[in-house]
């Protein structure tokens, strides 16, 4: 029956999916390829687990901790932790080992691990992910370490020791207090359960209270003949061997997920986890009411036209969450790169009430919490505990732990042409050529698969692309670069070097057995993929970069990375097998959601050793892990040409960017489909706010170069593309903030307004830095927007100076030439206004300061700038200024510590390129003199066509950018 019923299911699905094509929807992602969590053994177990514990008002974790065996050593403290519901529990096992560790950027780290496994449990993440060292906090460090008569074991860290973590042993769970309010809880419904290795004839160890439930509830969908339960069969089939459509996983260790609890007490927005579809606040998945019924995957897959508003698995998958509240911000990081799925459910109350009810004598809490249940399929629980205080300091801690978004090219952060595919140099001199024909600039073109010889990566097709050095030196001559796509599976075949030369060092992932090759079908045909986990393919794909062995590449040529989590169009949910073997006898189970970055990785590694002199890379990879931004950039694969994938972008992109990883796009236009010129002009108008900003486009998709529409739309597009090029020096100053404090360079509302909660679930509008309030328009046929405006001061229109005054929501004009986008008062935003046809060759050109003056007269704003290309910024070679307005001065100040070296000529006459030009905005009357020293500068005013302010242009101050100067005005 239950079969009969799921057949209908897929009937109905699929005529659905049918009815979409036909009628040109866009929707059409086959579900059927990809798991849900009953599908998933794992999911099933842990989430039914779950349900058992909720459904016992008497539940409490069976796991203690025991007391004496708390040792503490080196700022890790550690102890004996024991599932006292285990059926076979020798008085010789070893049980669970727990360990909590003290970082000294007050950050805590929780692990679980099992003592002396009938395996080694895979522990290696860490080795990947984290930089290393980190400290640890000294004992002397950790204030008043108590225990008291219930074994309770209590820390206390943190500025003004503002942080406790309490550790309670039976039950067992850890409590993070934020002067003493409850805001991180592990375990706190006792959902933590750990699948010891066994062997397959040990039987089930543990769970009495889960099979014995199941048995009563009859329910299952698994028909059976003898006693035992439908569930329990269920699980004990899918704990060594488990089937999907056609495909077998053979699970050689059999079970060994683990799961558990994290309650964000008091906190009712929770973000991040990508990559998924979806709100930036994230929506339940478990509770009444919950908007999903599935739980959010962490699974790196090809899912290619993905649906959105959907917990499904994407590209990439980073585990980390963050919560805010107005009173409270607090995130986990929970280390795992194996398959994860996460449950979100909201709740009025945290079944905390103990805690909450009294604490320090105040009255009764009623906070709304938010439980988060995290399912891992192996590896160790590996958990870390971000009390800030501020979202800054989160970010902070996050990224000295997994490393900060690297100072990219600057080219990179212009604008990029691409599609797959530009047939041939002829098209690449076509194009090239139509943007300067219309002068539109752009700074980097990109060639598709079919450049190849065969879908053979590093080579060319010659009859289409016979001279590729002199084609990039051409885009080269104008201060463009090009960009080719490098896959990581390799086509079969004796006569390809690089398909030889893996099969001669021996650096292909292999079969389950762990001899053999795995081959699989990609776009080649026939297929091997390289096993990044081994050094030695790691230093040979490095070295496949170097000039001499990719023939026809130049210094200009730079790299994507496609297919990476990985794509194998005949494995299971179109990725590699997980019982397949890596380097070191790792099955990839372990290590799935870290492939891509590991690819990413070895290629940024053969771009950076290619040159003798100190370039930096760049590499565009579309799967990602914790971790991915010292690498490079990330995209948010093939989206579609529709209004609603346009929409999800801002979310999706704020959602990356808040987990680490700053240097994030979306396909400008939508890769599938054809998009009509108004989409496609109000994408291009969204897109110029991306931190990664490219058009790209489908084989099949018509081309859509800037200008193919005609007008209103070239000129239009024309003038987005202008505005980006315009705020350059914002933008690079913005990375440069990434790279020294993990901050996101497009930020939710709430990051930049953390105590206004009108702004927590909001994702439709987003900040750029802490200047710029973004609004894109994600609807046709709009000419008015309604914009938040937070805070109490004012915001100007950056065309027309229009003024707004916060806080509370406005409709604004949002014509079709332009969508909503306000400078905050208070701000300084560095631009240059001379747009040329490249980044490159506008670097020699004098910069504009915009002032938005506060109602107390004042601002301020950063310009950091060093020679764009090289790692010489890492030794000193670059300048930071700040610009700060106060009492009618504007001043210009290095930021630099005077502990780094001196700036370097190359950077002595950068810092005296000059400032040629001050626009002040919020003034009450027009500025009637403007000096520096003894100097006075001719200056220009005119009332702002609304708002009733004035604006002056200061013009030609002969001030340079790198030098200190005041310049005063009255
Ligand atoms: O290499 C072809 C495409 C590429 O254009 C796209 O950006 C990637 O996300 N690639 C996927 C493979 C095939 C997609 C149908």
């Amino acid at each position: 029956m239950a079969h009969a019923k799921s057949r209908s299911k897929k009937t109905i699905l699929r005529s659905v999916l049918a009815l979409g094509l036909v009628l040109g929807c866009v929707n059409a992602v086959k579900r059927e390829d990809f798991k849900t969590c009953s599908q998933s053994g794992f999911c099933t177990r842990n989430r039914a687990y779950a349900d058992m514990a909720k459904e016992d008002p008497k539940w409490a974790s069976p796991f203690q901790l025991n007391p004496s065996s708390l040792r503490l050593k080196e700022g890790i403290l550690t102890g004996d932790l024991f599932n006292t519901q285990e059926s076979q529990q020798p008085a010789s096992s070893a049980g669970l080992g727990f360990e909590l560790h003290l970082l000294d950027n007050d950050v805590v780290r929780v692990r679980v691990n099992e003592r002396d496994p009938i395996h080694p449990r895979y522990d290696g993440v860490q080795d990947t992910v984290l930089i290393k060292p980190y400290g640890f906090a000294t004992e002397a460090n950790i204030e008043r370490l108590q225990k008291d008569d219930n074994g309770i074991l209590t820390i206390q860290y943190g500025p003004n020791n503002r942080n406790t973590v309490r550790i309670s042993s039976a039950p067992f769970k850890v409590e993070f207090l934020v002067n003493g309010v409850p805001t991180v809880l592990l375990n706190n419904d006792g959902l933590l359960r750990f699948e010891r290795l066994r062997n397959k004839d040990d039987g089930v160890l543990g769970e009495n209270k889960l099979v014995d439930q199941a048995s009563e509830e009859g329910e299952g969908e698994i028909e059976t003949q003898v006693e035992k339960s439908p569930l329990e069969l269920k699980l004990e089939e899918n704990s060594w061997e488990e089937r999907f459509k056609e495909f077998t996983d053979s699970k050689p260790r059999g079970p060994e997920s683990f799961g558990m609890d994290i309650t964000f007490s008091g906190i009712n927005h929770v973000y991040g986890i990508p990559e998924h579809a979806t709100s930036l606040s994230l929506k339940a998945t478990r509770g009444t009411g919950a908007p999903y019924s599935e739980p959010y995957r962490l699974y790196n897959l090809d899912v290619f036209e993905y649906e959105i508003d959907n917990p499904m698995a994407l590209y990439g998958s980073i585990p980390f969450m963050l919560g805010h509240s107005k009173n409270n911000t607090a995130a986990v990081f929970w280390m795992n790169a194996a398959e994860t799925w996460i449950d979100v459910e909201k709740s009025a109350t945290d079944n905390n009430s103990g805690l909450l009810s009294w604490i320090k004598g105040k009255k009764p809490v009623q906070a709304a919490s938010t439980k988060t249940h995290w399912i891992s399929e192996s590896g160790v629980l590996d958990v870390f505990v971000f009390l800030g205080p501020t979202q800054r300091d989160i970010f902070r801690q996050y990224s000295s732990l997994v490393g900060t978004t690297v100072m990219p090219q600057a080219f990179s952060i212009a604008y990029h042409q691409c599609r797959w595919n530009y047939n041939t140099q002829q098209d690449v001199a076509e194009v090239d050529a139509g943007f300067d024909e219309h002068d539109i600039p752009y700074d980097v073109l990109w060639l598709d698969i079919e450049h190849t010889n065969g879908k053979r990566y590093f080579t060319w097709d010659e009859a289409k692309f016979p001279n590729p050095a002199d084609m990039q030196q051409g885009l080269a001559n104008k201060g463009r670069k090009m960009v080719t796509i490098i896959d990581p599976h390799i086509k079969m075949d004796s006569g390809y070097h690089v398909s030889q030369q893996g099969a001669d060092l021996d650096v292909y992932i292999k079969n389950k057995d762990g001899t053999s090759n795995f081959d699989g079908w990609c776009w080649p045909g026939s297929s091997q993929w390289i096993d990044f986990y081994n050094p030695k393919a790691r230093d040979w794909w490095a070295s496949l970069f170097k000039y001499e062995t990719y023939v026809g590449s130049t210094k200009s040529l730079f790299t994507w990375n496609d297919m990476n989590e990985p794509s194998v169009f005949t494995g299971p949910e179109i990725t590699i097998p997980k019982d397949v073997i890596h380097y070191g006898n790792v099955e990839h189970r372990n290590v799935h959601n870290l492939y891509g970055t590991m690819f990413h990785s070895a290629t940024a590694q053969g771009l950076t050793e290619r040159n003798e002199t100190n370039q930096r890379p760049f590499v565009l990879s579309r799967a990602f892990f914790a971790g991915t931004q010292r690498y490079g950039a990330i995209w948010t694969g093939d989206n579609v040409a529709s209004w609603e994938h346009l929409e999800i972008a801002s979310p999706m992109l704020l959602t990356i960017g808040l987990s680490g990883v700053a240097f994030s796009g979306a396909d400008v236009g939508g890769f599938f489909g054809n998009p009509e010129p108004e989409l496609l002009t109000r994408w291009y108008q969204a897109g110029i706010y991306y931190p990664f900003f490219r058009a790209h486009a489908h084989l099949d998709s018509k081309r859509r170069e800037p200008w193919l529409f005609g007008e209103p739309y070239t000129s239009q597009i024309r003038e987005a593309i202008r505005t980006r090029y315009a705020y350059l020096p914002l933008w690079y100053t913005l990375f440069h903030e990434a790279s020294i404090d993990g901050m996101p360079i497009i930020r939710p509302m709430f990051t930049v307004f953390p105590e206004d909660e009108a702004v927590f679930g909001m994702d439709d509008q987003y900040m750029v830095g802490d200047a710029l309030l973004v609004k894109p328009v994600v609807k046709p046929g709009v000419t008015q927007s309604t914009v938040y405006f937070a805070g109490t001061e004012k915001w100007f229109d950056i065309k027309s100076f229009s003024v707004q005054q916060g806080p509370g929501a406005k409709e604004v004009d949002s014509p079709a030439d332009r969508i909503p986008v306000y400078q905050r008062a208070g701000t300084i935003v560095p631009k240059r206004e001379r747009i040329r046809r490249s980044s490159k060759a506008m670097e020699n050109d004098p910069f504009t300061l915009v002032i938005a003056l506060d109602s107390k007269g004042e601002a301020s704003g950063k310009l950091y700038l060093d020679d764009g290309e090289t790692f010489n910024y890492q030794h000193g070679d670059y300048i930071l200024r700040e610009f700060k307005v106060s009492t009618g001065t504007l001043s210009s100040r290095s930021l630099k510590p005077t502990t780094e070296p001196e700036a370097s000529d190359f950077m002595q006459h950068k810092a005296g390129l000059r400032i040629e030009r001050i626009v002040v905005l919020g003034l009450a009357a027009p500025l009637k003199q403007v000096r520096v020293a003894d100097r006075e500068i001719e200056v220009g005013c005119a009332q702002a066509a609304q708002g009733g302010h004035y604006v002056c242009t200061v013009k030609e101050p002969r001030v340079n950018i790198g030098k200190d100067f005041d310049l005063s005005f009255v």
